[in-house]
């Protein structure tokens, strides 16, 4: 194919261009337009149809300065492809990241699956991940206060197994037939076309307000899990129960969680807000600059398991997905790792085509009766066809199965396959090699008994809304406890509506009264009735499991740091804070007033890696200041100075500087504490770069 080569892109992690790309031009133009020639060595630029092409740069037309002829082919074939390179974009999940990688499986769950992905010890299975924020369009930014999509396609020697999760455990509904209902109400509203990639508006909280079974979720995508540091920082869930099937079809529930091997680690609200400002790819420009360097992110894969027996003691249904099983109740067993090492070579064929679909499952796993995974089952196949426009899309290399594949569909649109023969049926006589049933290993699904009135019903077990609700803000530190106080009282404040705000903290007396009291006070708003609860609300003990800053990983390994420089700067301490964070596993950058770099104290030059206004400090762990006094002097009129200063500090950073920053510390009104350390302390300052100062934050915010 004429259009897979490679371009010569620079810093990209993939092999380096084709000879000869981005070569100046050999030929000058008639009008004065540069010209690159095929040499010999260079393929030739042709038509689809393989028909080299003369010139690139201009139309075919009747004379010097006449009009465009409509025989011109290569022109029309030119635009008109342009002009169909978008398909539509994702409905929910558009915005998205993906890696290639491996899974590993390191213990064997032979006892209760026979599916080989589960068994065969040490097998290397390709995965393709794909990460994703959930309400936004495809170009909106990465950092909105979202869920995100976690999605695992494995491409096993049984078929393809996709375990299309999010980096949140529980939903916000029961039962699928709510689904679109609460993606409208969080997409932007229908006629003024905002806000986008946003919960903080009416109708979301509208919707909410009068949904009870999402008071769970709510308190998830309130803490902090929804403003992420890196996308190799989250954990990710299955979400919902699914079976593993053992020989004799014995079925023993299994819940799936990943775990990130660098800890879980989040932003800042008024963090996130300036990251999209600063870089709204910043998700995928993270992920992506951690695969170039050889720093692959890695998740081990857990599983919860029971039997029928034990789920029928849990003080809850395991079949609703407003609800999850404490590790502390059900521990986690470690079976496996992912590690993501391989950018895609081309985003829309791999990461925008890509299809997950929860149905995609292979013998040995099987389905739960989760009404919301029910409903999974049917939409994602039917999504993908309008998405991808075809019933072929398996077809394309991203979605195709690594192992044989045989069957009788044939035709429609793009296929691409050329099935041989007469026989495009089955039973048959005619072709000994057609492909046959597989009764002995073929997907068995789970023998369930089902018995029963048939209604639109919903079963009694599923009508505790605020039990698990209450479980996560309790099982929350101060901080944190903080932080979804905080969040609520911002979403809420964005809410014209006033009965829509006491609604929502009517719910909350039944979570915890004094979160209910914080947001009320931080809305300036009585406490208001709380509605009646269908059952009673129970007391769970607290997980710390669910806390983040109990996950966090006191290191700054897969982190960053910035070492704001200007000329004067002392080079001796900027290499030393330098080599002491990257012995640790950090990614250094030199920022500066200019990109060329600064001239330092003893002459030489340092290049910089970023200039000064386009690399604030939101995009760093922690921050180093080394400056002379007149440098820092100088600074002290630059606002993208100050700002580096004052937000590292607000962001609870660690900020090592010299005594000739001082003047900018001071003018940044930074005030000394124990995450502000002198620059020659290099391992001071690794030190308390490895967490967020937690203790800084009630100084720098009026918290609710
Ligand atoms: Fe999805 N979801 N979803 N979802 N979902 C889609 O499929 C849907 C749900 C999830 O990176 C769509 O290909 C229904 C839960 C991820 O490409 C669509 C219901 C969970 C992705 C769809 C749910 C998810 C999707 C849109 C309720 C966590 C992105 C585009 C019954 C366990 C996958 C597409 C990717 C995408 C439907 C609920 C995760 C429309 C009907 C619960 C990670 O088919």
């Amino acid at each position: 194919m004429a259009n897979d080569k490679k371009s010569g892109d620079s810093g990209t992690p993939r092999k380096q261009a084709s000879k000869g790309a981005g070569e100046p031009g050999t030929l000058a133009g008639t009008g004065g337009e540069l010209h690159q020639v095929a040499n010999g060595s260079q393929p030739q630029l042709t038509t689809n149809q393989g028909i080299p092409i003369p010139d690139n740069q201009n139309s075919l037309k009747a004379n010097t300065r006449g009009p465009t002829l409509l025989e011109d082919f290569i022109l029309r074939e030119k635009i008109t492809h342009f002009d169909h390179e978008r398909i539509p974009e994702r409905i929910v999940h558009a915005r998205g990241t993906g890696v290639h990688g491996t899974f590993e499986l390191t213990h064997s769950l032979a006892q209760y699956t026979t599916a080989k992905i589960l068994t065969e010890v040490g097998e290397k299975t390709p995965v393709f991940t794909r990460f994703s924020t959930v309400a936004g369009g495809a170009g909106s930014v990465d950092t909105p206060r979202d869920v995100r999509g976690f999605a695992v396609k494995f491409y096993t020697k049984e078929g393809n197994w996709d375990l299309v999760g999010n980096n949140i455990p529980v939903f916000f509904i029961q039962d699928a037939m709510k689904f679109p209902d609460v993606v409208h109400s969080v997409k932007m509203e229908p006629d003024r076309g905002f806000p986008q990639s946003a919960s903080a508006h009416d109708t979301f909280w509208d919707f909410i307000s009068l949904t009870p079974e999402s008071m769970h979720m709510v308190m998830w995508i309130m803490s902090d899990r929804t403003i992420p540091r890196s996308l190799r920082m989250i954990e990710g869930f299955g979400v919902h129960s699914f079976r593993l099937l053992d020989a004799a079809g014995k079925s023993t529930f299994v819940k799936f969680h990943w775990r990130p091997r660098l800890g879980l680690q989040s932003t800042l609200w008024d963090e996130a807000c300036k990251i999209a400002g600063a870089d709204p790819d910043f998700h995928r420009r993270d992920m992506f600059e951690a695969i170039g360097r050889g720093d692959f992110p890695e998740w081990e894969l857990a599983v919860q398991l029971f039997t029928e027996e034990e789920a029928e003691k849990f003080p809850f249904d395991h079949l609703d997905a407003t609800k999850l099983i404490p590790e502390e109740m059900l521990p986690l067993q470690v079976i496996g790792r992912m590690v993501l090492d391989r950018w895609p070579d081309n985003f829309f064929a791999e990461t925008e085509q890509v299809a997950y679909c929860p149905a995609n499952i292979v013998p040995g796993i099987d389905f739960s009766n989760d009404p919301l995974l029910q409903g999974r089952l049917f939409s994602y196949l039917d999504t993908q066809l309008s998405r991808l426009g075809s019933p072929n899309f398996h077809q394309i290399p991203v979605n195709a199965p690594k192992c044989p594949f045989a069957n009788h569909q044939r035709d429609g649109h793009m296929q691409m396959a050329q099935p041989k023969g007469r026989v495009a049926y089955e039973p048959q006589s005619l072709d000994p090699d057609s492909p046959r049933e597989t009764p002995a290993a073929g997907f068995p699904s789970h023998a369930t008994p089902e018995s029963g009135a048939k209604g639109r019903i919903r079963a009694e077990s599923f009508a505790d809304h605020y039990t698990q609700a209450r479980l996560f803000y309790r099982s929350q530190t101060p901080t944190e406890q903080t932080h979804l106080a905080f969040a609520l009282v911002f979403e809420l404040s964005k809410v014209a509506h006033l009965h829509v705000r006491q609604a929502m903290v009517g719910h909350l007396r039944h979570i915890d009264a004094d979160l209910a009291q914080r947001v009320a006070d931080g809305l300036g708003l009585p406490l208001p009735e709380a509605p009646k609860p269908a059952v009673p609300v129970q007391d769970m003990a607290p997980s710390p499991a669910l806390q983040i800053i109990g996950k966090m990983r006191h290191t700054l390994a897969g982190r960053a740091v910035g070492i704001l420089v200007a000329d004067g700067s002392d080079g001796k301490v900027i290499e030393s804070l330098r080599k002491a964070a990257a012995d640790v596993g950090a990614g250094v950058k030199i920022i500066a007033p200019k990109v060329g770099g600064a001239t330092l104290a003893d002459g030489t030059l340092l290049p910089a890696d970023g200039q000064l206004a386009g690399t604030p400090s939101v995009m760093f762990d922690a921050v180093a200041v080394v400056l002379s006094a007149a440098g820092a002097q100088m600074l002290c009129s630059e606002a993208a100075a100050l700002d580096f200063v004052s937000d590292a500090f607000a962001h609870l950073k660690a900020i090592a500087a010299n005594p000739g920053a001082q003047a900018l510390l001071d003018k940044a009104n930074v005030v000394p504490d124990a995450g502000v350390i002198a620059a020659d302390d290099a391992k001071g300052f690794i030190a308390a770069a490895a967490t967020r100062q937690w203790a800084r934050e009630p100084s720098v915010r009026i918290l609710p």
